[in-house]
């Protein structure tokens, strides 16, 4: 594939965050201490969130750039963590491109009928996803407008200087092809996503249409926010592990490959700091691709194959440790994660040894973003957020 390199104006090409905890963290190098940002950190956790939200539905919300840059920047200023997330959903690409589909407080993502057949297969597969390049003016924006922040002031530093080369990194993301099937078959949330997974058996010709249209959909909003200035992509497949490991290497793997295909010739132009080896000189001109980050709940049986279908860094959920999933995707890999959301809301002393019990496990991998197993519960005291993130800076210190 030919490579992209990213314009000077890019955070990363730029210097101002290829050096950040976070990014160096996901090309495998520990830095002065371990890097933390934690999944739907911006959202119902925060009151300040919740008041701008009055009044708003959830996907205008993701598409009023003033909002959603504000959003996102909110968890970074309050927590003083390593990474935003860019305020979004997995399901706004589909919206843009004229899927019928709105959020449903409580809920979750809903759609009018749901694609569970070789029909609803062909109807979606009628848009053509690169349409999508057209409606994304206000992601475009929105990331824009979070890094044009991030970049001048530190939000995570007391002094609000950015450090050279270590401005907070945007994450963008998107959601993988077989968590957004698992809405779409169904027409929205389940608990075991069984229309998906009986339209994956009954139909492999329409499952496999389905998956590469949703693989080029997802693939091409990730895209819209690496050029737009995010520094790096991570790639939910939340619902995976309802997957056994047949069915996700031979019905699911490729098209996630596919949708990561959409960032993985995009690089950017840097010089190196310290020589890596014999061959490279300090102050050498080199290419970096951009980060990329994968993650799914319940997934420990999938790691390897979740690695292998060509990412940096493994997300893990809390239901294996650290240093087990080490052992499943290989020594070289960096890992983010993996607090149980639940121990939020339990007594300090509890948390914090549970805090620091997933920073020793992570010390089995070359580098460690510490992160919770899924996402802030909205009923989270704040608070105790910020807390962790000090806890984490100061006892993943080297
Ligand atoms: O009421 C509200 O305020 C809306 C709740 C909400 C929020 C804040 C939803 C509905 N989505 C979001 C934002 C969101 N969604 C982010 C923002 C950035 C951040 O992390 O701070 C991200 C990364 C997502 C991605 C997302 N949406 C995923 C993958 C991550 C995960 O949690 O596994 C999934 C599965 C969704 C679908 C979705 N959207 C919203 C809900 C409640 C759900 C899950 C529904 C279900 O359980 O099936």
């Amino acid at each position: 594939m030919a490579r992209v390199i990213l314009p000077p104006q890019h955070p990363l090409s730029a210097g101002l965050t290829g050096d950040s905890r976070l990014v160096r963290a996901y090309r495998g190098e520990r830095s002065d201490t371990t890097p933390v940002w934690f999944m739907r950190q911006a959202g119902r956790s925060l009151p300040e969130y919740r008041e701008l939200r009055v009044g708003t539905r959830m996907l205008d919300a993701c598409l009023d750039t003033a909002l959603a840059s504000e959003i996102t920047l909110q968890p970074v200023r309050r927590h003083r963590v390593d990474a935003g997330i860019f305020f979004s959903d997995i399901v706004v690409p589909l919206k843009l491109v004229g899927v019928d589909v709105e959020i449903q407080p409580g809920r979750g993502p809903v759609f009018s009928r749901g694609y569970a057949d070789a029909a609803g297969v062909a109807e979606l597969t009628g848009i053509d996803p690169a349409r999508l390049d057209e409606a994304s003016g206000p992601i475009t924006e929105a990331v824009e407008r979070t890094v044009a922040e991030l970049n001048t002031t530190d939000p995570s530093t007391a002094s609000g200087q950015v450090r050279s080369g270590a401005a907070t990194p945007l994450i963008g993301f998107a959601g993988a092809p077989f968590t957004l099937a698992a809405y779409l078959a169904e027409g929205g949330p389940s608990k075991d996503h069984l229309a998906a997974r009986t339209l994956m058996h009954a139909d492999p010709g329409a499952w496999r249409a389905l998956m590469d249209w949703t693989a080029e959909l997802t693939g091409r909003f990730l895209r819209t926010q690496v050029l737009a200035g995010a520094s790096a992509a991570q790639l939910f497949d939340s619902w995976a592990g309802a997957l056994s490991l047949a069915d996700y290497e031979r019905h699911v793997a490729p098209a996630s490959a596919r949708a990561l295909s959409f960032v993985h010739d995009l690089e950017y132009e840097t010089t190196l700091r310290e020589p890596q080896d014999s061959a490279d000189a300090a102050g050498a001109a080199i290419t970096r691709p951009v980060p990329v980050v994968h993650f799914g709940v319940g997934t420990g049986e999938l790691l390897g194959a979740m690695h292998d279908i060509g990412v940096d860094t493994v997300g893990v959920d809390y239901r294996i440790p650290l240093d087990v999933a080490a052992q499943r995707v290989g020594a070289d890999v960096p890992l983010q994660g993996n607090l149980d959301p639940a121990l939020l809301a339990a007594p300090w002393p509890v948390l914090e040894a549970a805090v620091r019990d997933v920073l020793a496990r992570g010390a089995a991998a070359p580098a460690h973003v510490f992160n919770l197993g899924h996402g802030v519960p909205p009923e989270t005291d704040p608070t105790v957020l910020t807390r962790v993130v000090e806890l984490v800076h100061e006892a993943g210190a080297a």
